[in-house]
């Protein structure tokens, strides 16, 4: 009566379809009664659905669960790589070409260039995911291979602890992370099943349309990420995908109006330059087609008129808008989307002189009045106020109001800072609104609060021939992810060592902690120091770098001589020399409160939104407050308040689940595909800890467990199904001998294993729910 095929596996996701777990819930086991811990074990396959409909009897079930014991369905190969895993692990011997798992090895660096060299880019140290950059596509993601193994852990572990888990990406600039992060998305979205297709698809057309609006060809790479982004993926219990929310960080907003040597601007404004143009909608949208707007001209990037004729950039903004139709925009939105866009591109071209009158040399005059209708027609408010609110600005002075004229530098300052704001604001109310179509889908079934999967990607490490204040706020940004990684894997694991009083050896990292506190500390961290710096009228970029002098007494911060306005800063990753020339306008940001009022009054609802409350975290001062502590004056809002509140918003998101670390590497400096500079993998191994991690992961216990949940986990290794053991270490004890399992240490509350016990129990858990899945084959095969 038993089926011959091969036993199902989790890989074959049609076996746990509703369809079928319905039938067997109508049809087989109809007045069952299943205790909590078998329950347990079948939400490990999710088949939770099973349960809850009706009730399975116990007996049954176990008898069933012996006739398969029967058929002992082992997985045959893995079995083996972990019993080599823990052979290696003591003797050190194994063929490394045999291994998966980096961890038990010495030579980290020769291992992952021989396994590059076979296109295996994905490999584990301990329980950190490796994933080598291919610089080419490659046929592997498939859901039998690789990369949904560790996809699939995550995913396990959602179901198992029920808990909230956080993929952290990391490496440096061009090192994989926004590809890691899409592909995590593919697949995590596969064995989610979402219910609905067109969920499915809306949740992969998130990446795209955020990335078309907050990604730029950079040096280093052509796609690179300018913003943080943290996408929440949320399933039912039974592991279905039932929403996703996106949460944006940081965006580089500067990069609007201006771009660094061999730089462009933020991709969407080509996509829709040439797009329109395509389209013959270039006039409608107030663009020229001969002449490139200036924020698109970057002297040292050779783009100049042949934009509109890309035809890369054409099917690219065919592409965003068809993203925006299925997420759920509507036309009209679609609409002033593309007026902002096009609102800021002809604000950059519009022309201010001075105006020759012998009282008033301070005065400015707009040169091209045209270009400034188009703004204010676009914009939909009314040209001469958009004029007035340019060109000149209001002061109180004793309860009077006075306008005063604006030089032509403030004017053009105002311009762009117009742009700026624009541009962040309208990403913003972009992310906002994509939430908000996606929250619409969010149906968690009744008994839970639904589960959460969240996937962090943020711009890696950048270290350019010239930095400036983005890449600080971008370099710290990734010395607090480091410092979050060093806290999981080094300090908190030690410190739990100590509570829990179990001997382990101490573990030497480098602790990045002086260097965050050099950046974030108050009073007289660098960010504080800006912030102070940034409130006197008379101060310059000079007086900055003199008070960081004065005040920043630490190794880790130096002068280069011969460098005006250079600071340098020993990283995590490595020594950057940066130049403070415009840190406190960029620190500043500030956008005349005329111009927001104007924004305001305009009759395009979009355009109102963008300045009006309530719109999250879009960084100028007057806005919804970020954080009760740092909103005590909104007026003085600086980028560097802002950008500390987003890192602890974004911290807080990550402590609250259970991290999982993808450590992205770039092999080689030059993109290119098949090659493997072993001294630029070694540095990057050396910096981001992976070499620590690897000895810690042989040293010391990766997995701490409570007695009561490893028993609850595990009893069914060594206890009958009806039992009910009594949570002491005795019992866990006895879950770990039966399992044959040595090496591991018993603390005052928990069970400490090393991370191949963990495998060896979850894969003993696995095969007894194997025979389950096996159960429904079986049941199918004989119901016919
Ligand atoms: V940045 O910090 O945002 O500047 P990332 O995000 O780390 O950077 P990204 O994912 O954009 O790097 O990868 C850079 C390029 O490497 C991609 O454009 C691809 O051309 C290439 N890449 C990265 N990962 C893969 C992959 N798994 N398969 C194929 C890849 N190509
Ligand atoms: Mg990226």
């Amino acid at each position: 009566k038993i089926p011959r095929n091969p036993p199902p596996t989790l890989h074959q996701p049609e076996l746990w379809s509703d369809d079928f777990n319905d039938f067997i819930c109508k049809c087989l086991i109809k007045d069952f009664e299943l205790r909590p811990n078998v329950l347990d074990l079948l939400q490990h396959v999710f088949i939770k659905q099973i349960i809850g409909k009706e009730r399975i009897l116990q007996k049954q079930l176990i008898e069933l669960i012996d006739l398969n014991q029967q058929i002992g369905v082992i997985e045959k190969t893995r079995h083996e790589r972990i019993h080599t895993r823990k052979g290696s692990h003591m003797k050190m011997q194994t063929d490394p070409d045999e291994v998966d798992d980096l961890a038990t090895l010495e030579v980290l660096d020769e291992q992952l260039q021989s396994r590059y060299g076979r296109d295996q880019i994905y490999t584990y140290v301990g329980d950190i995911l490796i994933a080598v950059n291919p610089f080419h596509t490659m046929e592997i993601y498939t859901p039998q291979r690789y990369f949904v193994s560790a996809v699939i852990n995550i995913f396990m572990k959602i179901s198992v602890s029920l808990c909230v888990q956080c993929v952290v990406i990391s490496g440096e600039s061009g090192a994989g992370k926004t590809e890691s992060a899409h592909l995590l998305v593919q697949q995590l979205t596969v064995l989610g099943k979402a219910n609905n297709r067109t969920l499915q698809e809306k949740i992969l057309l998130v990446n795209s349309l955020v990335e078309a609006f907050g990604n730029a060809c950079t040096v280093i790479n052509d796609n690179s990420s300018r913003f943080g982004k943290y996408l929440e993926m949320k399933f039912t219990c039974g592991g279905t995908v039932v929403g996703a929310q996106i949460s944006e960080y940081l965006l580089e907003k500067s990069r609007v109006i201006h771009q660094a040597v061999g730089e462009r601007n933020f991709h969407i404004f080509y996509y829709i330059y040439a797009g329109l143009a395509d389209r013959k909608k270039l006039a409608h949208y107030k663009l020229s087609d001969s002449k490139t707007p200036k924020y698109l001209c970057n002297e040292h990037v050779k783009l100049g008129p042949d934009i509109v004729s890309k035809a890369f950039y054409k099917e690219q903004f065919d592409a965003v808008e068809q993203c925006f139709k299925v997420i759920g925009f509507t036309l009209e939105e679609l609409g002033s989307v593309y007026s902002t866009l096009a609102a800021i591109l002809n604000s950059g071209d519009i022309e201010f002189s001075p105006v020759a009158s012998e009282h008033q040399t301070d005065k400015s005059n707009i040169s091209n009045i045209s270009v400034l209708e188009n703004v204010a027609s676009l914009l939909c408010i009314r040209s001469d106020e958009l004029q007035e609110a340019l060109t000149s600005h209001c002061v109180v002075a004793r309860g009077e109001t006075i306008v005063r004229p604006n030089t032509v530098e403030k004017a053009a300052e105002v311009t762009d800072a117009m742009s700026k704001a624009l541009y962040g604001r309208l990403f913003s109310w972009i992310v906002n609104r994509i939430n908000s179509l996606l929250q619409g889908q969010m149906m968690i079934c009744n008994d839970d609060k639904g589960l959460n999967i969240g996937i962090l990607d943020i711009f890696g490490f950048e270290n350019f021939k010239k930095n400036s204040f983005e890449q600080l706020c971008i370099n710290i940004a990734n010395e607090q992810i480091q410092f979050y990684f060093n806290q999981h894997i080094f300090a908190w694991e030690q410190d739990e060592y100590l509570n829990e009083e179990v001997d382990a050896r101490v573990i030497e990292y480098e602790d990045n902690r002086p260097l965050l506190d050099l950046f974030l500390q108050k009073p007289m961290g660098m960010l504080s120091l800006l912030d102070e710096e940034s409130r006197f009228p008379q101060a310059t970029d000079q007086t900055l770098v003199e008070k960081f002098e004065d005040n920043l007494k630490t190794k880790s911060f130096w002068r280069p001589k011969r460098v005006d306005l250079g600071f340098g800063i020993h990283h995590y990753a490595g020594k950057v020399i940066y130049n403070a020339a415009g840190f406190l306008a960029k620190n500043r940001d500030t956008l005349p409160a005329d111009i927001v009022l104007l924004l305001r009054s305009s009759e395009n609802e979009l355009v109102r939104k963008l300045v009006t409350h309530p719109l999250t975290k879009t960084g100028e001062h007057g806005d919804t407050p970020y954080h009760p502590r740092e909103t005590t004056n909104m007026r003085t809002q600086t980028v560097a308040s802002y950008f500390r509140y987003s890192l602890m918003d974004l911290l807080s998101k990550m402590v609250a689940g259970q991290p999982h670390f993808v450590r992205c590497i770039k092999p080689n400096n030059d993109r290119q595909a098949n090659k493997f500079d072993r001294e630029k993998v070694l540095v990057q191994l050396r910096y981001t800890g992976v070499l620590e991690t690897a000895k810690i992961r042989r040293q010391g216990y990766s997995h701490r467990i409570l007695f009561a949940n490893f028993i609850k986990r595990y009893y069914i290794l060594a206890f009958h199904a009806h039992e009910e053991p009594a949570v002491t270490p005795e019992t866990c004890a006895a879950i770990l001998e039966k399992a044959k399992l040595e090496n591991w240490a018993m603390g005052k509350t928990k069970v400490f294993l090393k991370y191949y016990h963990v495998e060896h129990l979850n894969l003993m858990v696995q095969q007894a729910t194997n025979r389950i899945i096996l159960l429904q084959a079986y049941v199918r095969g004989w119901l016919g």
